[in-house]
This record gives structure tokens, sequence and C-alpha cells, in this order.
């Protein structure tokens, strides 16, 4: 894949969503899963609060993009008293509609004591759901299911991290009959090396995307410099049949860290989407920017994205 520059297009009104928004009050909301729920788009946003701790919240809008309606009270509290796991709050959610089951299944990071990891919960509604624990020890982070069965057996993508810096941390695949026992992990998307943009981590962003071509994938390339960390964007292609089969990756970046609202926030210099919509030809993609607030940005998945 030769990568062509930023297939992706601001929001003129961006950023969409601000700490300000929270009716209850917050110090942060970004990073927020996406679902395209009874004609309408739902973010269900990560909000820190005061203390530092976060939970997860809706947000409804008619077209995606304005009128966005914030729930006055949080959707998913962390509850570590049932949820030890849970006990520092939880955050990113990446949200995938099990259409087989006619069950919404959100895969967040909790953040334990013991470090973060990937937990699940199901939901019909977006107001009650059932929690499923931990999926995955820690650390682990940024998964997401696929939609579909792969001969028989579900598919999610996660972000193990190896006791040493030393090995990176790359992007995995495992699989399981009943969404509960994982096994045969392999490495999906390893982060590149030196001064490669996504050389120290790599990670999901929203869930992966079928197209005709393949399970589109965004994913999230860190680079440690001497001013600190930069998230930017990357796209990838996975072949519709065999999602352990990586067609095609970009060389560049696609997205960064470019708007004052992106460039300067609790964490400077990041852009972290959990979710995104087809809209038609249109994705909409939702992402959080510099840990502070939430924007928007769109691309032509035929035109753009795919030719990237
Ligand atoms: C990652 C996650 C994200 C966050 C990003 C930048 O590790 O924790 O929630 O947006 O770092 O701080």
């Amino acid at each position: 894949m030769v990568s062509r520059k930023e297939p992706f297009h601001r929001y003129e009104g961006n950023p969409i969503i601000r700490p300000s928004d929270i009716p209850y009050g917050a110090n942060a909301v970004f990073n927020a899963g996406a679902a395209l729920f009874r004609g309408e788009t739902l973010l269900l946003m990560r909000v820190e609060d005061r203390r530092g701790i976060s939970h997860l919240a809706t947000a409804r809008s008619r077209d995606g993009v304005t009128g966005w309606r914030i729930a006055s009270a949080p959707t998913l509290t962390p509850d570590p008293v049932n949820h030890p796991e849970e006990a520092w709050g939880i955050e990113d959610p990446r949200i995938t509609y099990l259409e087989e089951l006619d069950l919404w299944v959100v895969l967040y990071t909790a953040y334990s004591r013991l470090g973060p990891l990937v937990a699940m919960a199901t939901t019909r509604d977006f107001e009650s759901f059932e929690r499923w624990g931990p999926v995955t020890p820690p650390e682990n982070k940024d998964a997401a299911l696929f939609p579909a069965r792969f001969r028989g057996r579900w598919a999610m993508i996660h972000r193990p991290v190896p006791g040493s810096s030393a090995f990176g941390a790359h992007v995995w695949i495992s699989f399981s009959p009943d969404l509960k026992h994982w096994g045969d992990h392999r490495p999906l998307i390893t982060a590149r090396e030196g001064p490669w943009w996504d050389a120290a981590k790599v990670g999901l962003s929203p869930p992966p995307l079928q197209t005709k071509e393949g399970w589109l994938i965004l994913y999230h390339g860190v680079r440690y410099t001497a001013g600190g960390c930069i998230y930017r964007l990357g796209l990838a292609l996975l072949d519709l049949e065999d999602p352990t089969r990586l067609v095609a990756r970009s060389d560049e970046w696609v997205f960064a860290p470019e708007t004052p609202y992106e460039l300067t926030g609790d964490v400077d210099k990041v852009v972290f989407p959990c979710g995104w919509v087809a809209d038609g030809d249109t994705v909409r993609l939702y992402y959080g920017a510099a840990d502070k607030c939430l924007a928007l940005a769109t691309a032509k998945l035929g035109d753009t994205i795919l030719n990237s």
C-alpha cells in the first residue's frame, strides 16, 4: 500500500464534545467507542473525573455530527467491589455488534491495581450491561472483536505488552469458540524500529471494518521523542477469510496531531480513536484529542482509504 497523506478530513466544528459539555462535571472526555444504534450514532465516551478515574457515558446524535445528547449521569461506572480489576477505572471502549447473537459487545481497558487489562461487557440497549470480567491478564489494551466468526471461532485483536520494553508492544489476534476462552494467539501488526513513526508501540484503534477488499484496520503508532510521545494513525488491511493474514500496511501515517486541540491537552500530541461508523461510502471517525476532548474526522471509504 503506497500511502497518500491524510485521507481523513477534520470536521470544522471540532471538538464535538468537551469536558464542559458533561452535565455532572469532568476533567476530560475522550477515546469513545461508536455504534449505529436505533437509527442514531451512539458514542460510549471515556469520561475522566476530577479524581483521575474514568467511567463510560453515552452521547447520541441523529446525524453523528451535531446535536449531541449527553447522558445526564454516567452509563457504566467502575465496580471495584464485584470487579476488582476495575479499581482504577474503565477506559477506551471498542464496540462490536454480533448479529448472530443480536448483542453489542464492549471491550474496554479495566485499570486494575495489577496493571491495565482487557475486560468485556455486553448490552442490548446501552443502558444495562452484563459484565464478563477480564478477557486477558495485564498488561493488555486496545482490544476489539470482529463482528463475524472465522471457521466457527470468534476473533479478537488486542495489544499485550511484553515484560521488557526492549521488545516493543505489538498487535495480536486470538480466537475463541465462546467469547470466554481465548487461544491460538498470533502476532498481527508489529511495531517498527528506530526512527519510524510506529516504532515504540502499536495498538488497534477502532474495531476492524469489513470492506470488499478486506478488514480495514486503523491503528495507532507511538514514537518516543525527546519531547515526549507522539500518537499517530496508520492503515492496514487483513484478509477477509483469514484475518491472521496482513495483506497491506501503510508506510506513512495517515492522521497525526496538528490542530491546537490535538497538540495540547492533558497529554499533548495525541489522536486516539476508539470508534468509527460507516454511513454509505463515508466513514465517520471519532477520536480523543490530547486526552482532553472528542473530535470527528471523515473519509470516503472507496475513494480514499483503500487507495491510501
Ligand atoms: C494510551 C491509552 C489511551 C491514551 C493514550 C495517550 O496508552 O492509555 O487511553 O489516550 O495512551 O495518553
